[in-house]
């Protein structure tokens, strides 16, 4: 990078946010995108532009106190960013896992300011969360520790503020206690205060499947205008959560055959092609661990450790995971085995090395902030649904997500035509996505 105004920046957030490797590693893939814009833009510096986009509004941290069944008390951390609000109220999901600290709530935040601007809806960027394990948690321990972390976090959110939905280690049932607690504690029904929410009380058709379906939708596209499909095309899925068990449904309904899903523990492989109704058995029903799978499927195998996964010969590669599950060797092994497109489901699945060498080795790629905003995007339908006080059928609301979709491969690749990248839909979507927010918040002066 040779932009003197961005090498600034870059050292001042880093200086300023200590140890945040996760925040630092999209810091570092969005702004080198964006130095051809910038250097077109000399009056961004004097504004302060990239000073402001990259230091979030508000961070907000907090105490959770929750009891077990045995009656001990435990204390998790809550977190909840308000990145930026340029073109709309906070917007984005809450993850609990062990591994969450402020850094990747900030990583995952400032993801969402571009992802949430490409979707073509009036959203801003937010995310939150906590280090809470839902794993081996009875019903009551998980509602406890909902109630308790919504008895902080209603003071910041709102329809018109800021609205969470899920991410991983939340789905529906968390959605459900943490609305149930918003409710008491206002007093009002404010349905659009968060998304995902389940079908009787204000959620949208197709919002469970709609990061799965859209990653496909957007993937669908990219092979389309290269000349390819998804048909007759070996898949290889990681993860067998939310985005991935739909991304193995849309996948294989658009003719492809994936032959693996994971855990955080291991890999499955199979051969015949996924079994998707018995995973969703095993992960959504029984909240079990994935090598069960193979009990039933003697044709399948199982492996410990998650990423070898990727050593598994394929087509496409669809990470739909966590961060940094793809990496130079992975990437490698993808290539090696005649790989031809990966797509990023999950937040930064790759590291920036991998993504480097899948765009150098000519594969055609597909970014975490496009290929998976096909979730954010429903939510902000929900919200829609929420405010008409109506409610679309599941082909409705499939269809505007398919447009979106479209419509975001379309952006993207022009954007990186535009600026002389054409086909890197990474610097695409970080160009489409930045030029809305910033105009936004250059006409809103320095707030
Ligand atoms: P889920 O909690 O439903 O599923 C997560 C899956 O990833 C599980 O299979 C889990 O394994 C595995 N996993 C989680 N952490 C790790 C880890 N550290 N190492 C290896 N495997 C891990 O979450 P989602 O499917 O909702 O989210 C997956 C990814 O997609 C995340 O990056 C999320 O940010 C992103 N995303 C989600 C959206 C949504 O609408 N839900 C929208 C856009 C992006 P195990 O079962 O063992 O825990
Ligand atoms: O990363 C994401 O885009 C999500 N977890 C979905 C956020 C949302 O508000 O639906």
């Amino acid at each position: 990078m040779k932009n003197e105004y961005l090498k600034r920046v870059i050292a001042e957030v880093e200086a300023r946010n200590e140890g945040e490797k996760e925040f630092f590693q999209t810091i570092h893939e969005v702004l080198e995108s964006l130095e051809p814009v910038v250097e077109q833009h000399p009056e961004y510096e004097k504004l302060g532009l990239i000073e402001r986009l990259t230091e979030p509004e508000r961070m907000i941290k907090f105490r959770v106190p929750w009891t077990d069944d045995e009656g001990k008390v435990h204390v998790n951390r809550g977190f909840r960013v308000q990145f930026n609000s340029a073109i709309g109220p906070y917007k984005g999901g809450l993850r609990f896992h062990p591994s969450v600290k402020e850094g990747t709530i900030k990583f995952l935040g400032f993801e969402q300011i571009f992802k949430n601007s490409l979707t073509g809806l009036p959203i801003g960027g937010g995310k939150g969360g906590s280090d809470f394990d839902p794993k081996g948690k009875s019903d009551a321990e998980v509602m406890r520790f909902c109630q308790s972390y919504m008895t902080e976090l209603y003071k910041y959110v709102g329809q018109d503020v800021d609205v969470p939905a899920g991410d991983i280690g939340v789905g529906a049932r968390e959605v459900g206690y943490l609305f149930g607690q918003f409710k008491r504690i206002t007093g009002a029904y404010e349905g659009g205060v968060i998304t995902g929410k389940g079908i009787p009380y204000g959620g949208s058709l197709a919002r469970t499947e709609a990061t799965g379906f859209g990653v496909c939708y957007f993937t669908d596209a990219m092979l389309r205008d290269n000349g390819k499909s998804f048909e007759g095309k070996t898949v290889v899925i990681s993860g067998s959560g939310n985005v991935a068990t739909y991304a193995c449904v849309k996948a294989t309904e658009l003719g492809a055959k994936v032959v693996a899903l994971s855990d955080s523990n291991g890999y499955i492989h199979d051969p015949e092609g996924i079994d998707i109704e018995a995973i969703k058995e095993i992960k959504q029903v029984r909240r079990a661990r994935i090598k069960e799978y193979i009990a039933d499927h003697p044709k399948a195998t199982y492996t410990e450790g998650c990423r070898g996964i990727w050593t598994i010969p394929c087509d496409i590669a669809i990470p739909c995971a966590t961060q940094n599950e793809l990496d130079l060797d992975s990437a490698k092994a993808l290539v090696a085995n005649g790989c031809f497109a990966v797509s990023e489901g999950a937040n930064m699945p790759c590291t920036n090395e991998a993504v480097a060498y899948l765009q150098a080795s000519g594969l055609l790629f597909a970014p975490a902030k496009a290929a998976n905003a096909g979730g954010v995007a429903t939510s902000a339908l929900e919200m829609s649904q929420n405010s008409m006080r109506y409610s679309w059928s599941f082909e409705e609301v499939d269809a505007k997500l398919k447009g979106i979709m479209e419509n975001i491969y379309k952006n993207a690749s022009s954007a990186a035509a535009e600026y002389g990248m054409a086909g890197n839909l990474v610097a695409g979507a970080n160009i489409a996505g930045f030029l809305k927010v910033a105009n936004a918040m250059i006409a809103q002066g320095i707030v």
